[in-house]
């Protein structure tokens, strides 16, 4: 059969390690489906675009190798470009495929002609249109490499029809680029600078922006804060500083007096590093991959361009020469994250209905404590579960502060890890952005379980107007109490609706049991949630 510029695409990606596609089918990319056949490249479909791309997001963020979706054109590649910003904000290296109008009926009014690379741009860390079939595998390589490379992101790719069905001439095909982009590496002189700071401070604190929070990344922070003691925390939360993850660690970050800032910028999320933020005299420390997120001003001390893992390892391997003095403070921040209300005992055992967000938690947490994925979203209820659950793996909205993902980022991370168990935590309003893709999850065989902490409302948004507008303010936040777990029924799923707290558990076991993507339906108490700051107006 003559190659073609799909042909060329499919080589590229099972060339390139990618082991399946999150898609939803169009006109424009029927070459694509038709290339994989015979090729190890499963297609995953989904309900809606931006499904594909919060899946594609899920894996590029677990297994740090870029996830890709593949949609079409015009208002199938703008429902998937929503679902970027999610993926830029998280740092998340994936990659998104979009058929586009033929070529030679540009400027005409093509079916479904439009520019998506601009429409794409703004959220991404690159996009561009394919523009010589030959060059289809050559291009794709380049997209998936930087993803990955430097700070990690979405990168986006149009695909003209036409050179996708396009035949190649026989002969040499473009040489697909190797070798990532490299960040060069700082001085020795500006370590021995930053080593001082570091040494010289009070209270130093390290801050991790949402990629270096990442496993691949938190061995070189983690060998950084044990040669020194200094303690990091990441801050990756829509809420920024109100995260309500980092508990009383929250109160940490006004004591800081010199802070280094790892692949995180000074951004909302940390208040623009303004006067009270952290400790008056502060000094900030800035290490990022590229210079553009550098803050130039008086707020950042120093500020270096460089890869941040590597320059935590390099830090790491240089701090033994030093003395430290910061064993008793990394140990009092890392008490501050590990301490919760001790009302929170109570909650955790409470029989009261409808039933407390904690209790929900408490019957989560053996599931993660056996190693299952935690993904967590929306509103106060998704708070509560990040505030009350550890896991080892986790995928939170991020500082997007976008709801809607965690169903197809459960399935995204079920394709990544098969043998895990995948567990999926959200408010009943976020439940029906994508609840569709349960249809996905059970004709692929992803069986995930989705609990909906059920309010009957749109919680957060509920208790803004009660804090802003006061009791007799609220409007047009309402939900009904609806059967969600009838509704994952009806499209293949196992479906539980749990009213008692004491029958949480059982109802868990036989979802995970079932085999079968679930859906645990829990009526919960709306209850705000918690916030440790002192002063504290969230953003989300
Ligand atoms: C895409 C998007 N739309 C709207 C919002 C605003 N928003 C944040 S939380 C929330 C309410 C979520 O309700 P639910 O999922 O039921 O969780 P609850 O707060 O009730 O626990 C809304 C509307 C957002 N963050 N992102
Ligand atoms: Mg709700």
């Amino acid at each position: 059969m003559p190659r073609t510029g799909a042909g060329l695409l499919v080589d590229a990606l099972v060339e390139a390690g990618v082991r399946q596609l999150f898609s939803l089918s169009g006109n424009q990319i029927l070459s694509v489906y038709d290339a994989t056949i015979g090729r190890p490249l499963p297609i995953f479909h989904t309900r809606h675009e931006a499904g594909a791309v919060h899946m594609a997001d899920a894996s590029g963020r677990l297994t740090e190798r870029p996830g890709v979706a593949l949609v079409t054109a015009g208002p199938g590649h703008l429902n998937a470009v929503s679902a970027l910003y999610g993926a830029l904000m998280s740092e998340s290296p994936m990659v998104l495929l979009s058929g586009h109008a033929p070529r030679g009926q540009a400027g005409r009014g093509a079916f479904q002609e439009m520019d998506q690379v601009g429409a794409a741009r703004p959220v991404t860390k690159a996009a561009w249109r394919v523009e010589d079939a030959a060059r289809m595998g050559a291009e794709v390589a380049r997209a998936l490499e930087i993803a990955a490379a430097g700070r990690p992101g979405p990168v986006h790719l149009s695909l003209p029809g036409d050179l996708l069905e396009a035949e190649i001439a026989d002969g040499p095909l473009s040489v697909i680029p190797t070798g990532a982009t490299a960040v060069s590496a700082a001085a020795d002189t500006t370590l021995a600078r930053i080593l001082e700071l570091l040494a010289g401070a009070r209270r130093p604190l390290i801050v991790l922006g949402p990629a270096m929070a990442r496993a691949a990344r938190a061995a070189a922070v983690e060998a950084l804060t044990r040669a020194t003691g200094i303690p990091a925390l990441p801050v990756e939360s829509p809420r920024g500083l109100n995260d309500p993850w980092l508990h009383s660690a929250a109160n940490v970050f006004a004591e800081a007096d010199v802070v280094l800032l790892l692949g995180k910028r000074l951004d909302y999320g940390i208040r623009f590093g303004d006067p009270g933020v952290f400790a008056a005299d502060r000094r900030i420390i800035q290490v990022d991959w590229e210079a553009p997120a550098l803050a130039r001003d008086a707020r950042v001390a120093l500020s270096v361009v460089e890869d941040p893992a590597r320059l935590a390892a390099r830090l790491a391997a240089a701090a033994a020469a030093r003395q430290w003095k910061h064993a008793a403070w990394g140990d009092e921040v890392r008490a501050a994250r590990a301490a919760v209300p001790a009302s929170w005992m109570a909650l955790r055992d409470a029989t009261a209905r409808p039933i407390d967000p904690l209790r929900v938690c408490a019957a989560l947490q053996p599931y993660l404590d056996r190693g299952a994925i935690l993904v967590a979203d929306g509103g106060e209820f998704g708070q509560w579960v990040q505030a009350g659950c550890e896991a080892g793996t986790r995928l939170i909205n991020g500082p997007s502060g976008s709801i809607g993902s965690a169903i197809p980022m459960a399935l995204g991370a079920k394709a990544a890890y098969p043998d895990r168990v995948v567990i999926a935590a959200l408010g009943d309003g976020t439940f029906g952005f994508h609840a569709f893709e349960l249809d996905t999850a059970a004709r692929h065989g992803l069986p995930v379980v989705v609990v909906v902490g059920n309010d009957a409302r749109w919680n957060a948004e509920h208790q803004l107007q009660l804090q802003h507008y006061g009791a007799e303010r609220t409007v047009g936040c309402e939900l009904r109490p609806t059967r969600y777990d009838q509704v994952a029924v009806a499209l293949g799923a196992h479906g539980e609706h749990v009213e008692y707290p004491g029958d949480l558990e059982a109802a868990l076991a036989r979802s995970v049991a079932s085999g079968r993507p679930a859906v645990i339906n829990v009526m919960i108490d709306g209850v705000p949630a918690p916030t440790y700051r002192k002063s504290s107006v969230g953003a989300h």
